[in-house]
């Protein structure tokens, strides 16, 4: 029984590490060079580039290491009966939501502003903007918007949050479908994106979803960065229709040096930091669900092949 860390080598590392100390009954080997093809039964990645998964005849299971798989499910050679599995992890989802909690707050009491008014020596005082006028709106309520709208909704901001069916969470406005989206748009000073990397919402964040935001709307993305239409979200900031965005992910990490993300104004880019999963729990999960495929027993955490996530 052996598995493949096949990640980037900050995660995989550390989580090669944490698989061996947990099972020592089970080989790991980290990067491709050193495994033998034909004992792989799992790998652990984060995306995976053609040719690597044929190279594995008893490949029983793909682990993601990461809540998002978009970048597994694009991969054009995994097979169709191929379960793959995502990481599901309350301190990560907790993570995430303070971090947007932080952009939110850095939004809301103007702290980019009166960062500038600093450096150059200036001693000027806005008056802020009540939370309780300030509404938000959460694209996507899974594991981690869910816990995103419980956090705003405790501190009072008035929130709604936008799924495929109705989530009736405490405090939250439900949303749904086509005309959902639209009305929530409509009443969204705050816009958070934590939908999944689908077909259906690639590209979704462009010039005619945006617009439907009321004038000055702000944009916190933690999904991914394929979500937005880049030119179409700086047009409308530069147009005055939006007042900045918040982006921790991007189509093409790091963006390319004249992204104008690195320098433009009304953008906080971060390195897609908002949280990372718990590498404990990645490498138990991995070791636990390699265990049940072996044993034919349901996996935990597996991804619905045909929803995306
Ligand atoms: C992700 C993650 O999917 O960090 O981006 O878990």
């Amino acid at each position: 029984m052996a598995i493949l860390v096949h990640l980037p080598s900050f995660m995989a590392v550390p989580i090669t590490a944490l698989l061996r100390e947990a099972a020592p009954d089970i080989t790991v080997w980290n990067g491709r060079e050193a495994a033998v093809p034909e004992e792989v039964e799992a790998i652990i990645a984060w995306g995976l580039k053609p040719g690597v998964l044929p190279a594995y005849p008893k490949l029983r299971l793909v682990c993601a290491a990461t809540a998002g798989v978009d970048k597994l499910l694009a991969a054009p050679d995994l097979p169709q009966d191929m379960p793959v599995t995502r990481i599901v992890d309350p301190g990560q989802q907790t993570g995430i939501a303070h971090f947007v909690l932080a952009m939110a707050l850095r939004h809301t009491r103007e702290l980019g502003v009166y960062a500038g008014q600093q450096r150059r020596g200036e001693w000027k005082r806005h008056r802020g903007r009540a939370l309780s006028g300030c509404r938000v709106g959460v694209l996507g309520l899974g594991e981690i918007g869910s816990e995103v709208a419980r956090m705003f909704a405790a501190i009072g901001f008035p929130v709604a949050g936008w799924s495929r069916s109705p989530k009736h969470l405490p405090g939250v406005a439900d949303f749904t479908g086509e005309d959902g989206l639209d009305a929530m748009l409509a009443q969204t000073d705050i816009l958070v994106c934590t939908l999944p990397l689908t077909p259906q919402t690639d590209g979704m964040l462009d010039r005619r979803t945006l617009s439907r935001l009321p004038q000055g709307a702000y944009l916190i993305n933690v999904g991914r960065g394929e979500h937005v239409v880049e030119a179409d979200l700086l047009a409308l900031i530069d147009e005055g229709h939006l007042s900045g965005a918040a982006l921790d992910v991007f189509a093409k990490e790091p963006p390319a040096a004249d992204d104008p993300v690195w320098t433009h104004p009304r953008i906080e880019a971060t390195p897609h930091i908002a949280a990372d999963p718990s590498y404990e729990l990645v490498a138990q999960q991995c070791i636990e669900n390699l265990r049940r495929a072996r044993d034919g027993r349901p996996l935990l955490n597996q991804v619905d092949r045909q929803a995306g996530y």
